[in-house]
């Protein structure tokens, strides 16, 4: 059975830079592995990050990201006006004055309260679903399915909503208490069905897949515009196709332990599409 989630939280958390988390929040977090924050940034905060998402997604910058510009949903060599699922990376990357943004500062405040560690951001990513995009998937995968191998391997990924996502416009799904799973599943690159399946690799298309499996259970994840959702990296999780006239807008950041990020750095690791890695010797 599917189901949907949401919960109380609200604007009354916040203090300055501060999104206070309720105990029983934090142990859902560490048990099931996601939370949903209700009303996180206000209306004028978000208004301070739209124009920057729009620069990004519009494709302004792509003359500088290579493959850090492209969808998520089909391979790399997809022309832009054909783009579904359109995936901008590391934004503060590219255009440093947007770091240190406010979704940057309250999320750090969370992430703090999550882990007792010293954390700091490791990517971020722009995220658009087109309307009217019924192949808009982000295919389902763990994220750390995608990443090196570390020492140490938690995460906090937080999602903000820029306009209300619900399933009709491809919210984010994903099953609770698959991080809990004693091992990650077997990922495989996407088959667009036009290739040989020994000749589908990294360099043609970023994206993962992982067979669903028929126990599992999907909970969707409607988020208001201003509001985020937290998965961590063993989590199943993915999102369907928009179906409706309207875009589905994420602002996507990831916190890391220190060391592990200095890990992934020494191994030339940045989540950057264009890092010039061996995809296959070194990601999980
Ligand atoms: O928001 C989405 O559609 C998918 C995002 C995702 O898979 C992730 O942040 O790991």
């Amino acid at each position: 059975m599917e189901k949907v989630y949401n919960n109380e939280s609200g604007a009354h958390r916040r203090e300055g830079l501060s999104y206070r988390l309720l105990p029983e929040e934090i142990q859902q977090y560490n048990e099931l592995g996601y939370l949903i924050l209700n009303n996180v940034l206000t209306e004028s905060e978000m208004l301070s990050i739209d124009p920057w998402f729009e620069r990004f997604i519009s494709g302004k910058e792509r003359h500088r990201m290579g493959k850090d510009f492209c969808d998520m949903s089909q391979p790399y060599d997809t022309p832009m006006e054909d783009f579904q699922l359109v995936n901008a990376m590391l934004p503060s990357t590219y255009c440093p004055e947007f770091a240190n943004n406010i979704f940057q500062r309250i999320t750090q405040n969370i992430a703090d309260q999550l882990y007792d560690a010293k954390s700091s951001i490791d990517y971020e990513q722009f995220l658009a679903k087109k309307p009217a995009k019924k192949k808009a998937e982000f295919a389902m995968h763990q994220d750390l399915g995608y990443w090196p191998k570390t020492k140490n391997t938690w995460t906090a990924t937080f999602s903000l909503a820029l306009n209300d996502a619900d399933v009709d416009n491809g919210c984010l799904y994903l099953i609770p208490g698959s991080n809990k799973e004693a091992e990650l599943r077997e990922h495989k690159p996407k088959d667009y069905g036009n290739q040989n399946p020994n000749e589908i690799n990294r360099d043609d298309s970023h994206t993962l897949v992982i067979e669903r499996k028929p126990e599992d259970q999907l909970v969707y994840l409607p988020v208001t515009r201003g509001s985020i959702s937290i998965h961590d990296e063993r989590i199943v999780h993915g999102s369907g196709g928009n179906n409706t006239n309207e875009w589905r807008k994420t602002y996507i950041i990831a916190y890391r332990d220190v060391e592990t990020i200095r890990e992934e750095r020494a191994m030339g690791f940045t989540h950057s599409h264009n890092d010039k890695v061996d995809w296959k010797e070194i990601i999980h």
